[in-house]
């Protein structure tokens, strides 16, 4: 029997980090045997937002050689540039005459990204259609489920919402994808206060060295309790322990760090340092391996070009299906 369809991607609009990882790579990792994964460098997505052309390509790049090097590779999943297969854009366009457009504006994505709009700059449309294209991404390969972080739960929703009003409309043509969220719904920066991306510069990257990752981590807040090394803290208000030691740090040295912090047992620095090790432990495979094949050029762009005629066979059915229910059948 043919393995279900599983559909993500990421957008090349930054250095990915440790919350892309937790959030989504790690959870795709858990997939590759029972499905049948697509993995996207989502471009289109990434220009909604202001951003430097001169850089993207490279970023793309840096993409690719992050999901290989974290162990999406060509020989178990399909990875791919949406640019490359434009076919993703015509499902935009043709799902958006199904999309109410109160739907896109309250968006709570979009409400937030619409404030990085320099003032007296007006938000491009595109950013607003950012969820249609987000639909289109995954229905064009009628994808049964989507591993995503908690903020992509809402366009999630607008996906099943879209491929109803489509089925309804013109016929059955899309199952109604599920969300599937990590464990790690939501890392937050290290700041403490914003969700971990790409462009607020409060992320650890994946592929960053150890120094750059502890000159980030050491003065990274923790329990604001802790004011002295004897003052008694609480794990659970402290964002190293809740995002990053939860989710890297093994049982024993876990326990351990939670105990200390209670009892004053040990200090923020020293409970930094067992992360510190874990990251490493974690990181450091990822990384070498990042920079093994970042010099690879041909490797890399063969997987890409690999992936992207897979998904173009899948695309190309999808839209002739689409156009046929829709009303635009050959003439000759
Ligand atoms: N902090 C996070 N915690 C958990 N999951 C996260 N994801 C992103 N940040 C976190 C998950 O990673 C996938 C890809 O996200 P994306 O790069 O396409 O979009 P984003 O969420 O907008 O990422 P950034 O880093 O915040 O990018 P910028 O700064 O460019 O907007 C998704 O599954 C997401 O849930």
């Amino acid at each position: 029997m043919a393995k279900k369809v599983i559909f993500s991607g990421i957008q090349p609009s930054g250095e990915l980090h440790i919350g892309n990882y937790l959030g989504a790579i790690q959870n795709w990792l858990r997939m590759l045997d029972e499905y049948d994964c697509i993995f996207c460098i989502v471009d289109y997505h990434a220009i909604t937002a202001p951003y430097d052309q001169k850089e993207l390509p490279q970023r793309v790049y840096e993409a690719a050689v992050a999901y290989i090097a974290s162990g999406l590779v060509p020989e178990r999943c399909t990875v791919f540039v949406q640019s490359d297969v434009p076919e993703h854009v015509e499902l935009e366009w043709l799902l958006g005459t199904v999309t109410p457009i109160g739907d896109l504006f309250r968006m709570t994505q979009y409400k937030d990204k619409a404030k990085d709009f320099a003032q007296g700059q007006s938000v491009a449309s595109g950013l607003l259609c950012y969820p249609i294209l987000q639909a289109a991404d995954i229905l064009l390969y009628k994808a049964h489920g989507v591993p995503v972080g908690e903020d992509q739960a809402q366009h999630l929703e607008l996906t099943r919402e879209i491929a109803r009003n489509f089925n309804r409309r013109f016929g059955e043509v899309f199952p109604e994808p599920a969300t599937m969220l990590s464990e790690a719904r939501r890392i937050l920066g290290l700041d403490g206060e914003r969700k971990m991306s790409k462009s607020l510069g409060n992320h650890i990257g994946l592929t960053e060295t150890p120094e750059q990752i502890w000159e980030k981590l050491r003065p990274a807040k923790t329990d604001p309790a802790r004011v002295r090394r004897t003052d008694k803290g609480d794990p659970e208000k402290c964002n190293i322990f809740t995002s990053y030691h939860r989710f890297f740090t093994p049982a024993p040295d876990l326990e351990r760090c939670a105990e200390g912090c209670r009892t004053a047992g040990i200090g923020c620095i020293d409970c930094k340092k067992v992360l510190f090790t874990h990251l490493r432990a974690a990181l450091d495979p990822i990384r070498e391996r990042a920079d093994e094949i970042r010099g690879r050029r041909d490797y890399v762009l063969d997987a890409l070009d690999q992936g992207a005629r897979h998904c173009k066979e899948i695309a190309a059915r999808t839209i002739a299906e689409v156009r046929a229910a829709m009303g635009m059948v050959p003439r000759r």
